[in-house]
Formats: structure tokens, C-alpha cells, sequence
């Protein structure tokens, strides 16, 4: 079997996906957690599965949005809190072929985004909340907690899990090779073991030796000896670590923070407050300058379109990978702390300086005094002119720094004016 780091490698060059939340959620078209948040019955949820009808989809339209965004994997929710399935599970009837869309969601998502040259991810919930064995009462995390109908009820969670590890069975034996698997989680007491957590990584391991696994079946990913189940990655939801992660072997731990575009992860019809392209873009540039990847993610609509404030953004996003990706794939924390004007990001002998603050006046590198071979500016490849700094011999804070003089008054790309430098 593949060690860590050598199951982890195109992950960790790859640096950017998308992440796709999708599900009967988009018709109320309120958020993913609707169901919990607006305490809604099975019966009550029951009119979205009936009508679930996306006249729209189509999976190669998002491969290709999310291609030319630069993004290189992708992740989607197979089944979400709320139980549905979109794939042609056997073992439930709550499922996308017994809706008006009558077909296996999933098999065309994985051929589309496969034949786009993408890698595939399944997000599956561990979480269940349509189970009738996965616990209800007294369960902060289910729609019908304290509901008197359900104290006392008697369920045999062992029906859940073997329903649970019966379904990713399926997603890992019926649809070829899949990349990533994303869990989808632990809280209180139902961490680990309480999933059957090591019999479930065995088999996955044995279905799909090279897939990554996220952390969220519990365990401490940071441990010196991390249990089985702690997972190849580790998931920050909505920030960016500020140092990175480091485990308590101080070695750097794979990690990819999920961030959402506006403030809901599923479709949410009044949700305006989309981020900034700048502000999508330097979110992936600090990722990538603390060592992490960034899953980006969209919440198609109920026919199946992502969001036209998402596409633009996304369309945004692309035209500056296209000419600035170089410093973002294969890319990592650089040897240098993080410079007053921006963020560094490397790779072997090319350090990247990502200019967001260009002030008046050159920029200066401290600490870079004699070792830069050349310097360019990575959108167009111009050469930039490197300067040692002058009278140096008063300014000792400078002396071992240089200087690079940007082209005209503006930054010539207003979210991050990429420079890239050829260390000798
Ligand atoms: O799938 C996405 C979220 O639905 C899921 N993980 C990402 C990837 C997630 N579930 N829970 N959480 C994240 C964090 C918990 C949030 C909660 Fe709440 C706070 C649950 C109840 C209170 C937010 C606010 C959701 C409902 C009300």
C-alpha cells in the first residue's frame, strides 16, 4: 500500500476543487440544513422529493465552469444530512431514480467531470436524519430533536451502520476510480469507533487503495500516531488555518479548507453576499502559502444550474489562474516569512511574490540580496529589473535585501500582481 505522502501527492500539487452541494434542499432553496434549521418533518420534506425534476443538468457544463476556473478536482455531495441520495442506491428507496429525474445523478456526474480530465470526489454524510435507525430524540444534530413522538424510541444503530457502510460499498465499487472521499461528520460521542470507523477504512482501503479520506470519521489526524481512521487530510470548514497545520511531530499535515461563495453551502435563492474574485483569489493564494488547498465551493440550483454569481465569479477566478497559475499548482510555503506587501508562495527555485499592496515606489525582499537569478512578471513573462539596494551602508535594516521596480503607477492585475523570481 501507498504511504500518505505518496496517496497525497497529486492532491497537494493540485491545490484548488470544487465543491458541489446539491440535493432535494435547492427547491426550498433555503440552505442544505433547511430541514434541521426550520425543524421540518420527513412528511414536510416529502413535497421536494416528489417534484426533484432538474431539467438543467448537466455535469459537463460544471467539469467545464469548473476547468477553466483552474480547479482540478471536485467533490459532491452523494448524500447530504437530509439522507437523499442522488445515486441508484440499492439499499434505500430515498433516492434520485424514485424522483421525476428517474436516473443515477451520480454516474453522470463522475463520467463528466472524468472525461474533462477532473478528478472525482464523493462527499457522503455520516449524518442521517432520514434513517429510521439513526437516533432522533436528544440528538442536537437532528431535525426532530425533542420531539416528544420520539422519546424512548427504540432504533438498532447497527441497521444504520451497516446501511451506511452498504452505501459507500456502492459509491466505491460502482462508479470506477474515485479520488476522494469526503465524510461528513463526527460530533459528541459519534466519533470513531461509534461508526465502526476501522471496519469501514478496511474496506474502503480494499475497494480503493489510493482514494484520500477526509478526516471526519473522528481520531486525531495531529496525533504522533494517529488512529487508522484520522484520515489522509485534515478539513477546515470556512477559515484558513493561520499557520498551516502541523502535527505534534511539527511535520506538515495535508489539509484543504472548504469555503463557501456566499453564505450557504446548498442553494439559497436570497443569498446575495457573494465574495470578491480578489477576495476568492487571495483566499487560495493564503491556502497555498500555509500549505493547504482550497475546495471552493457551489450550490446548484433545483434544475441543475449553478448559480450565475457563481459562474462569474468562478469565470473570474480562471482568467487569473490562466496567467498566474504557475504559482499556485506544486506550490507551498515559502522559506521566507510572509513579506509586508502580500504572500510568498514556492516551489523548489521559483519563489513567488504576490503583490497586493504595491504602495509608492519599488518593492522591496528582504533577505534576497544577491539571490535572485532573474525576475518576471508572471502574466505576461515581461523581465523586471532587479536592484540591490543603494546606500545601504546607512540603512543596515536594508542592506541585505532587493529591490524590483513595477512597470507605471498601477498594479498591472488589481487583485495580485504575481512576480515571479528564479532563485540562484
Ligand atoms: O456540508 C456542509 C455543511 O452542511 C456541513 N459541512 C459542510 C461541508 C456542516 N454541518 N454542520 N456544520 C457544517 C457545522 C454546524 C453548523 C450548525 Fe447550524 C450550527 C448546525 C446547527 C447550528 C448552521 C446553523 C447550520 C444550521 C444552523
Amino acid at each position: 500500500m501507498k504511504s500518505r505522502e505518496e496517496r497525497t501527492k497529486w492532491f497537494l500539487d493540485d491545490r484548488f476543487g470544487l465543491f458541489i452541494h446539491w440535493g432535494l434542499y435547492a427547491i426550498p432553496a433555503r440552505g442544505e440544513w433547511v430541514r434541521s434549521r426550520e425543524r421540518l418533518s420527513i412528511e414536510d420534506y416529502q413535497p421536494f422529493f416528489d417534484e426533484f425534476n432538474p431539467i438543467h443538468y448537466d455535469p459537463r457544463a460544471w467539469a467545464k465552469a469548473a476547468k477553466a476556473a483552474g480547479q482540478k478536482y471536485a467533490v459532491l455531495t452523494t448524500k447530504h444530512h437530509d439522507g437523499f441520495c442522488l445515486f441508484d442506491s440499492k439499499l434505500t428507496d430515498y433516492k434520485a431514480t424514485n424522483t421525476p429525474a428517474k436516473r443515477d445523478l451520480i454516474e453522470e456526474y463522475v463520467e463528466a467531470f472524468r472525461s474533462e480530465g477532473l478528478k472525482v470526489g464523493f462527499y457522503y454524510s455520516i449524518i442521517d436524519w432520514h434513517h429510521d435507525h439513526y437516533p432522533k430524540y436528544g440528538d442536537r444534530q437532528h431535525p426532530m430533536r425533542d420531539n416528544e413522538h420520539y422519546r424512548g424510541e427504540k432504533i438498532d444503530f447497527n441497521q444504520y451502520l451497516e446501511y451506511m457502510h452498504g452505501q459507500v460499498r456502492e459509491l466505491l465499487t460502482n462508479y470506477g476510480k474515485i479520488d476522494v472521499i469526503w465524510f461528513d461528520f463526527s460530533y459528541d460521542e459519534m466519533t470513531g469507533e461509534k461508526w465502526k470507523a476501522t471496519e469501514l477504512i478496511e474496506m474502503i482501503r480494499s475497494l480503493q487503495p489510493d482514494i484520500l479520506i477526509d478526516n471526519r470519521l473522528g481520531g486525531n489526524i495531529m496525533a504522533n500516531e494517529p488512529e487508522i481512521y484520522a484520515g489522509d487530510f485534515y478539513s477546515p470548514e470556512q477559515i484558513v488555518p493561520p499557520q498551516g497545520i502541523l502535527n505534534e511531530k511539527n511535520e506538515q499535515v495535508p489539509w484543504e479548507a472548504c469555503i463557501t461563495l456566499n453564505d450557504n453551502w446548498g442553494y439559497a435563492a436570497h443569498d446575495n453576499n457573494y465574495k470578491s474574485p480578489k477576495q476568492v483569489i487571495h483566499a487560495l493564494v493564503e491556502c497555498v502559502s500555509k500549505n493547504g488547498n482550497m475546495l471552493l465551493n457551489v450550490g446548484p440550483n433545483a434544475k441543475g444550474d449553478i448559480p450565475e454569481e457563481s459562474l462569474d465569479i468562478l469565470e473570474a477566478v480562471g482568467k487569473w489562474m490562466r496567467q498566474n497559475g504557475e504559482s499556485i499548482y506544486g506550490c507551498g510555503a515559502s522559506f521566507l516569512s510572509k513579506p509586508e506587501w502580500g504572500r510568498y508562495t514556492q516551489k523548489g527555485n521559483y519563489l513567488y511574490a504576490h503583490v497586493y499592496d504595491r504602495g509608492i515606489g519599488p518593492i522591496y525582499f528582504q533577505g534576497l540580496k544577491g539571490k535572485i537569478k532573474r525576475a518576471r512578471l508572471l502574466a505576461d513573462g515581461s523581465e523586471l529589473k532587479v536592484q540591490t539596494p543603494w546606500m545601504a551602508e546607512q540603512y543596515s535594516d536594508i542592506a541585505n535585501g532587493a529591490f524590483i521596480d513595477l512597470p507605471g503607477a498601477e498594479l498591472p492585475d488589481e487583485w495580485d500582481t504575481v512576480i515571479e523570481l528564479e532563485l540562484l
